[in-house]
C-alpha cells in the first residue's frame, strides 16, 4: 500500500485539520462527503432525522454506446477542404450531420438513494449542536444534547472494509430508538426487502435499459442490554439501544454479477470487527495516505490571530475571507481538503472522479456528471503526484485502458486512422466517439492525447520503469500514431490538426461571420507536441540495448521528424498567444478556456525564464480574458492560479486562489462551477502546490510564486518529478531549509527563487552554493537526503 511513501523523514506531528459547523445542512451544498473512492455519502446532520445521501461509483445510467458516425470517413477531407477555402457555414453546416454521432448524448452518472434515519423522541429543543469533518481521519461526526441525554454520531466509509460505517451513540442507557430505511431511487424503480434477514434491509433495480443492475444493504448492531434490532416493513427498527453501528454495503453489475449477494458478504465480513476495529483499520488505511504531506501556511508572525481564525466554524472562516479577512490557514485547509477529496472518490480500484467526484444527488445531473475531458476530469488529477497521492491516479489510468478499444474504433470507422481517438466527453464504459451536436465542443480529437499525458507524468514523478513500459508506454505510442495518421498538411509544411476547434471558444473571421471549427487550434498543436515528445523519450527510456526495439526506433525517428512540423505558440496582433493558427479575433474575449495557454500550463513549452516573449504574450493572453469577464467558473479560477504559479507571480496566484475561495466556494469547500463540481477543488489544491513547488522543464524549484499573505509556513512530504520528495520551511517569506530526497539516481537542477544566496549539504559535504538567481547543477544519489539552506 505503502508504494509510494516519503523517503524523508516528515515533519513530526499531524496537524488535526476539520471543517465544522454549528447546525444542520439545509442544503448538498452544506452537507459533508465521505467516500472510500467508490462508496460515497453526503451527510446533512439532522437531529430528528438524518438524510445521508448516497452513491456507488459504477451506478451509470444505460449501457455502452457505439455512436460512431462512420460517414465521417467520406465527410473530412471534404469538411478540410471547405474549411481550407473559409466556406465557415458549409464547412460546420457538413460536419453537423458527417461527424457527429447518433445517439448524441452519453447517459449520465446517478444517485444509489438514500439512507433515511428518524430518531424517536428527539422533537423539540436540541443543544450544544456541531457537525464535523474530520479530514486527518476521515470521519465525519455530530454532537448534540436533546432531552436527558447526549448523542454522538460518527460516519466514515472504509475503503479497506468496503462499507459506510454509522454510529450512533447515547450517554444514557438504551437512548437510541431509530427506524432507518434506504430510500430507493426515483418511482420506486427495483424493489426492497429484508433480504431474509432480521437485521438487514436491502434494496436492488437496474438502472435503466441494459445499464448496470445494483443493490444496496444496511445492517444494524446494536449494544446494550434492552437494545434490539427488527425489520418492520422496509425499517430496520434499533430499539433502546445503548449505540447502534449501521454498516451500509453497494454493489452493481459492473464488478459483481450478484450485487446483492455482494452485498450481504461484504456486510458479514465487516460485521466481524466491532465497531472499534472498523474505525481503527479505516483511520490507519485512510492516514497512511494523508499523513505523507503536511502544509501550515502562515501570514507573519501572528499566530494568535491565526489560532482564532482556525476555532471558527468554516463556513464563518470563508464569510470572514470574502470580507477581506486573512486566513492562511484556511488555505492550507483547502489544500489538504482537495487531498481528502481525491482519497475519498479516486483509491486503486475505484472508478476515476468524474465531474462531481462521486457525490451527486442529481438523476438529471448538470453535463450528466460525466467525465468531461476537455480539461475537468484532467484537472482532477493535477494534485495527485505532488500530493503524495500518486494511486489515487491509477483509476484515470484504468479509464483510459477502458476507452483504448473504442478509441481505436473510433479512429478507424470516423478518420480511418491507426490508435485510438476520444473526443471531449467519456463515461463508465469509456466511449469514445464525437459526443453531443454543440459544435462549439464536440469535434475535438484530442481527449485521449490529453490523458495519456497524465500517465507520463506519473512516470516523470515515481520513474517506475516497468510502468512506463507496460502501462503508459503502449497507450502514447497508441495516442502518438492516430496523430501521424490523421494530422494533415497546412499547405505550406505544417501538420495540423482538424476539423477540430479551441474548446469552447467562437471565432471571428475578417468578414464578420463567426465560426468555431477550423485547421491547427493552438491547443491541438500544443498537446501533439507534449504528446510526441512524450512517447520520443518513452521510447528511448524503454528500448532495450541490443534488443528488437527496431519497430520503436523506428516510430521515434518518424515522430521526431513530424514534430519539427508543429505550429509553435505564436504572438498575435494584441501581444497575446494566438488562439487558432490564424490570429482571429475572439468572439468572446472573456471565455472561461483558456486552452491557447496550455503550453504554460499543464504543457511546458511557454517556460516562466527560458520563453521571455512568450511569457510575455501569456501574460497579456490572461489579462485579456480576465478583462472579458473570464475566470467565473470556479475550475476557470483555479487554471488562473495555476498560470500565474507558472509565471512565478505570486501575488497574482495568490488573488486567484482567494477569489476562488470567496466567489467560487460552498460552506462545505466543495468548489461552485456553479453548480457544484469538483475540479476547482482539485485545481486549487493543484495550485496551492505550484506554488510552493515545482518541477516541470528539467529544474526543480523552491517556492517558486510565494505570496507576501504566506510569508511563513512549513510543508512536508510533497512530490517532484524525478521521484524526489520535498520538505520546506519558510519565514518571512524566504526560504529557511529545504531537504530534498532522492528515491534515485537523478541529475537536478535546482533554483531558490527566496533567497540571496543558499548552499546545499548532504550530511557533512558541502555539494554546490549558489546565488538565488542561479541554477544549481548536482547529483543525488538514491536514499541520500539534501538539505538546502541560505547563505545569510
Ligand atoms: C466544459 C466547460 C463547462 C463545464 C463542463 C462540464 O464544457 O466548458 O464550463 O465545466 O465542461
Amino acid at each position: 500500500m505503502n508504494r509510494y511513501r516519503a523517503a524523508s523523514p516528515r515533519a513530526q506531528g499531524t496537524i488535526k485539520r476539520r471543517l465544522w459547523y454549528k447546525a444542520p445542512a439545509s442544503t448538498w451544498e452544506e452537507a459533508l462527503p465521505i467516500g472510500n473512492g467508490r462508496l460515497g455519502g453526503m451527510i446533512f446532520g439532522g437531529v430528528a432525522k438524518e438524510t445521508i445521501m448516497l452513491n456507488e461509483d459504477s451506478l451509470w445510467h444505460g449501457g455502452p454506446i457505439e455512436g460512431d458516425n462512420a460517414e465521417g470517413l467520406a465527410y473530412v477531407p471534404e469538411i478540410r477542404k471547405l474549411l481550407r477555402e473559409g466556406k465557415q457555414r458549409d464547412a460546420e453546416h457538413l460536419a453537423r450531420m458527417g461527424l457527429t454521432s447518433s445517439p448524441k448524448y452519453m447517459h449520465p452518472y446517478q444517485p444509489l438513494g438514500v439512507l433515511q434515519l428518524w430518531m424517536k423522541e428527539h422533537e423539540g429543543e436540541f443543544g450544544g449542536y456541531e457537525r464535523e469533518l474530520d479530514i486527518s481521519e476521515a470521519v465525519a461526526r455530530v454532537r448534540y444534547a436533546c432531552g436527558q441525554s447526549a448523542y454522538e454520531r460518527e460516519y466514515f466509509s472504509s475503503a479497506v472494509d468496503g462499507v459506510m460505517a454509522v454510529r450512533l451513540q447515547a450517554d444514557v442507557p438504551g437512548g437510541i430508538t431509530a427506524a432507518i430505511h434506504l430510500m430507493r431511487r426515483p418511482f420506486d424503480e427495483g424493489s426492497a426487502g429484508d433480504g431474509a434477514h432480521s437485521d438487514t434491509v436491502t434494496m436492488q433495480g437496474q438502472c435503466g435499459p441494459d445499464g448496470v443492475r445494483y443493490a444496496a444493504a444496511v445492517r444494524a448492531m446494536a449494544e446494550g442490554e434492552r437494545a434490539r434490532v427488527k425489520v418492520i416493513g422496509d425499517f430496520l427498527s434499533v430499539e433502546e439501544a445503548d449505540a447502534v453501528t449501521l454498516l451500509l454495503a453497494s454493489g452493481t453489475s459492473f464488478r459483481h454479477d450478484d450485487p446483492e449477494k455482494s452485498c450481504l458478504e461484504q456486510l458479514q465480513a465487516a460485521g466481524r470487527y466491532r465497531y472499534a476495529e472498523l474505525k481503527e483499520r479505516h483511520v490507519r488505511d485512510y492516514s497512511a495516505y494523508y499523513d505523507r504531506v503536511e502544509l501550515e501556511l502562515r501570514g507573519g508572525d501572528d499566530e494568535r490571530a491565526q489560532s482564532n481564525a482556525e476555532e471558527l466554524p468554516t463556513d464563518e472562516r470563508l464569510r470572514k475571507l470574502g470580507e477581506g479577512g486573512q486566513d492562511p490557514g484556511l488555505f492550507a485547509l483547502f489544500y489538504q481538503f482537495g487531498r481528502y477529496l481525491l482519497l475519498s472518490c479516486s483509491r486503486p480500484g475505484t472508478l476515476a472522479a468524474n465531474l462531481q467526484g462521486i457525490w451527486n444527488a442529481s438523476f438529471t445531473p448538470p453535463w450528466e456528471s460525466k467525465y468531461t475531458i476537455n480539461i475537468n476530469t484532467q484537472m482532477n488529477y493535477w494534485p495527485a503526484e505532488a500530493g503524495g497521492l500518486p494511486e489515487c491516479h491509477e483509476p484515470l489510468f484504468d479509464l483510459v485502458d477502458r476507452m483504448l478499444e473504442p478509441g481505436r474504433r473510433t479512429a478507424r470507422s470516423v478518420y480511418g486512422c491507426r490508435g485510438f481517438v476520444a473526443h471531449h466527453n467519456t463515461n463508465l464504459w469509456g466511449n469514445t466517439h464525437v459526443e453531443g451536436v454543440l459544435l462549439t465542443c464536440s469535434i475535438w480529437p484530442m481527449g485521449a492525447a490529453w490523458l495519456c499525458l497524465h500517465l507520463w507524468d506519473h512516470y516523470r514523478f515515481g520513474l517506475d520503469d516497468s510502468f512506463l513500459r507496460e502501462r503508459a508506454y503502449p497507450l502514447l505510442k497508441e495516442a502518438s500514431l492516430f496523430f501521424l495518421d490523421y494530422m494533415d498538411s497546412d499547405g505550406g509544411g505544417r501538420l495540423v490538426t482538424g476539423p477540430s476547434l479551441s474548446p469552447e471558444n467562437r471565432f471571428i473571421l475578417p468578414n464578420g461571420e463567426t465560426g468555431t471549427l477550423c485547421m491547427g487550434p493552438s491547443m491541438d498543436s500544443q498537446i501533439v507536441h507534449a504528446l510526441w515528445s512524450a512517447c520520443i523519450e518513452a521510447a528511448r527510456i524503454v528500448a532495450v540495448p541490443g534488443g528488437d526495439g527496431a519497430d520503436d526506433a523506428a516510430l521515434r525517428r518518424e515522430l521526431e521528424a513530424a514534430l519539427r512540423k508543429l505550429p509553435e505558440p505564436e504572438i498575435g496582433k494584441h501581444g497575446q498567444i494566438k488562439e487558432w493558427l490564424e490570429d482571429w479575433e475572439e468572439a468572446d474575449p472573456g471565455h472561461r478556456h483558456i486552452s491557447q495557454l496550455f503550453a504554460l500550463h499543464p504543457g511546458e513549452q511557454i517556460h516562466a525564464r527560458r520563453t521571455p516573449e512568450l511569457v510575455e504574450a501569456a501574460r497579456r493572453t490572461i489579462g485579456r480574458r480576465l478583462a472579458g469577464g473570464g475566470g467565473h467558473t470556479g475550475w476557470s479560477r483555479a487554471w488562473i492560479v495555476n498560470f500565474w504559479a507558472r509565471l512565478e507571480e505570486g501575488g497574482e496566484a495568490y488573488g486567484h486562489l482567494r477569489r476562488l475561495l470567496t466567489h467560487s466556494t460552498y460552506p462545505n469547500l466543495f468548489d461552485a462551477h456553479p453548480p457544484f463540481q469538483i475540479d476547482g477543488n482539485f485545481g486549487g489544491a493543484a495550485g496551492i502546490s505550484e506554488m510552493l513547488l515545482q518541477s516541470h522543464g528539467g529544474e526543480l524549484v523552491l517556492l517558486p510564486a510565494l505570496p507576501p499573505e504566506w510569508s511563513g509556513g512549513k510543508a512536508a512530504g510533497l512530490r517532484a518529478r524525478g521521484a524526489l520528495t520535498v520538505d520546506l520551511e519558510w519565514g518571512d517569506g524566504r526560504l529557511k531549509e529545504a531537504r530534498i530526497s532522492a528515491k534515485k539516481r537523478v541529475d537536478c537542477r535546482l533554483r531558490c527563487r527566496s533567497v540571496g544566496a543558499f548552499v546545499i549539504t548532504a550530511g557533512d559535504l558541502t555539494i554546490a552554493e549558489c546565488t538565488g538567481t542561479a541554477m544549481a547543477e548536482f547529483q543525488l544519489e538514491a536514499g541520500q537526503t539534501y538539505r538546502v539552506n541560505p547563505i545569510a
